[in-house]
């Protein structure tokens, strides 16, 4: 058949601008700063970077609410910055992909200023525009058109006094919804995509991609939603793979990516998609995207209260998700792999041991991820196992998801205070957004300004430049292990096959075929742990990977864990 694509053998980085590389001192990271940390993803040796949008945007949403899908925001720099960001990251074998975030606009984007400039203008019928519900009145509570609720707290639709109609937004206020059922939308969604390939960057990530399609009638009718523990029906779970989301992904294959795809990198960002979504989502001869993130893995441990109610990770449920995706895109389609990225916590804290054990939970959980199948994705930080930011107080927080939270659990009195901190301080998506930690100065070497968020005190011990210098430190792991997958065609295509499933504490599995057999072990735990060695010969494998500096303990077969210890093995 066809050799793999490039990208299954590839390694992906994001980037979160804003909290990157602060180059002109405003403490806001930036694309010339970007300039300036090249060599640190060299090193790394990455082969794509993700950018999280640059584009021109209020900030509600850290530029998920974007005003001009064509201009770099001034925040950020220009669009001749972007340009010599790309041919830099060009220059030493690094693609490029863009965030597309074509869900929703932010309510400056022109589009919507118009579209509700009047319900007879031209654009109106962009954006989901709808009366109050039958016989209520426009404002009064429970007059929404349906009862769903935005991602971010409160009604997922917003009233317009000038026009007596609300319009809908699955997300922020300022983050309205446009109506892909409109042919005009998707053909300007698509001239601004081919604008940016021709431009030259590589592909894209598809921010809620899976959300485009809504459940709409003949008659323009949207349903409610199924009202849960007495809130709104979760408005994304209405909006989730909607009837006509293959037929639009299919028409943007078509109208963008036709004669050039096989270079380009296309994931898509796909709540609440099953492994069978993720089938037609990625099955190759289906023609729409090469891989999608699931958030299946990434929700095992959320209490009924979500992302603010982290429960403690439950390893035999993780092992049987990504289990169930290995085997489920196995003959057709390809995963994602990742644990991090800006809307997650930190995976060392999370998952992890971020105290004593540090460096030894966050090298294992790497070792884990990377020797699956499928594409890794790196979140800025996570390859120095930066942890969560332990913020003590609710006005260290920034993050609009964070704060309505928080605003709204203090006007229903659910939460103390203290609660509150401590909910946030486990699942709030600023966790991930703290300034990437370069080295021991007060601000980390992120800025030499005042950061817009709080810089971790740990960045005296937890930084590129002190890791650099330590072999064993956590950024030499990941290199190690980016290195291993451009290396070994097991890593990239083997078969995978879960070992001792049932163990409560041990995450392993062997990768199969193409070459010889890898033994991958993980301890969960921070006691000892045993596992039953399969797939290999534990008396003559070689250990390719550890993350103590000292050989494993295999005796009879059986591989004796320290806390944290990964352990892979290959048979000689
Ligand atoms: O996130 C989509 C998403 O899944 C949201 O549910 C998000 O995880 C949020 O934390 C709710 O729990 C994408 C972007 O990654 C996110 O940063 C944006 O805020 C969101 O879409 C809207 O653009």
């Amino acid at each position: 058949g066809d050799p793999p694509a490039w990208w299954t053998g590839a390694v992906v980085y994001q980037i979160y601008p804003r909290s990157f590389q602060d180059s002109d001192g405003d403490g806001i990271g930036d694309l010339r700063g970007v300039l300036q940390r090249i060599d640190h993803l060299v090193e790394l040796g990455v082969d794509v970077v993700w950018f999280s949008p640059i584009y021109r945007s209020p900030q509600d949403d850290n530029g998920y609410d974007i005003s001009d899908y064509c201009d770099v925001d001034p925040l950020f720099g220009t669009l001749a910055d972007l340009d010599e960001v790309i041919a830099a990251l060009h220059g030493r074998g690094i693609r490029v992909v863009m965030d597309l975030v074509v869900n929703h606009t932010s309510d400056e984007h022109p589009w919507f200023v118009e579209s509700r400039s009047s319900k007879d203008s031209p654009r109106r019928d962009w954006y989901w525009w709808r009366p109050p519900r039958e016989g209520m009145v426009a404002g009064e509570p429970g007059a929404e058109p349906t009862n769903w609720a935005s991602a971010f707290s409160g009604p997922a639709w917003e009233l317009d006094e000038a026009t007596g109609e609300y319009f809908l937004h699955l997300f922020s206020r300022k983050q309205p919804d446009l109506n892909w059922e409109n042919p005009d939308v998707r053909a300007a969604v698509y001239d601004m995509m081919r604008w940016w390939l021709d431009r030259g960057v590589d592909g894209f990530r598809m921010d809620v991609i899976n959300l485009i399609s809504k459940a709409v009638g003949a008659d323009g009718s949207l349903a409610d939603g199924e009202v849960v523990d007495g809130r709104f029906g979760d408005s994304r779970l209405q909006t989730v793979n909607g009837p006509r989301l293959h037929e639009f992904l299919q028409e943007m294959h078509r109208e963008v990516f036709e004669g050039r795809r096989e270079a380009l990198l296309l994931v898509g960002e796909t709540p609440g998609a099953t492994v069978e979504d993720g089938r037609l989502f990625t099955d190759p001869a289906r023609r729409e995207l090469d891989m999608v993130f699931t958030f299946e893995h990434v929700h095992i441990d959320h209490g009924p209260g979500g992302r603010f109610d982290l429960r403690r990770l439950d390893l035999r449920e993780l092992k049987a998700t990504m289990a169930r995706w290995q085997h489920g895109l196995f003959d057709a389609g390809w995963n994602s792999l990742y644990w991090e990225n800006h809307d997650q916590p930190r995976s060392v804290s999370r998952f992890g041991d971020d105290g004593a054990y540090r460096r030894e939970s966050a090298t294992m959980l790497a070792t884990v991820l990377h020797l699956h199948r499928g594409t890794p994705y790196v979140y800025q930080g996570e390859e120095l196992g930066m942890t969560n930011a332990h913020f003590r107080e609710l006005s260290d927080y920034r993050d609009i998801e964070s704060l309505r939270y928080a605003a709204e659990s203090r006007a229903h009195g659910r939460l103390t205070d203290e609660q509150l901190v401590a909910a946030l301080g486990s699942g709030s998506r600023d966790n991930a957004r703290t300034p990437v930690q370069w080295d021991g100065s007060p601000a980390a070497g992120f800025t030499t300004g005042e950061p817009w968020i709080g810089v971790n005190p740990n960045h005296a011990m937890v930084n590129a430049e002190a890791e650099r210098g330590d072999p064993a430190s956590v950024f030499h792991h990941y290199r190690r292990l980016i290195a291993l997958r451009h290396e070994d065609p097991v890593v990239r295509l083997g078969d995978f096959a879960l070992v001792a499933p049932g163990h409560p504490h041990v995450y392993a599995f062997t990768r199969s075929g193409g070459g010889p057999t890898l033994f991958v072990a993980g301890s969960f735990s921070g006691d000892p742990q045993e596992i039953e060695v399969e797939g290999v010969a534990p008396e003559s494998a070689e250990l390719v990977v550890g993350n103590y500096d000292d050989a494993p303990d295999i005796a009879d077969g059986v591989l004796r864990l320290r806390p944290w210890e990964a352990v892979v093995l290959r048979e000689s």
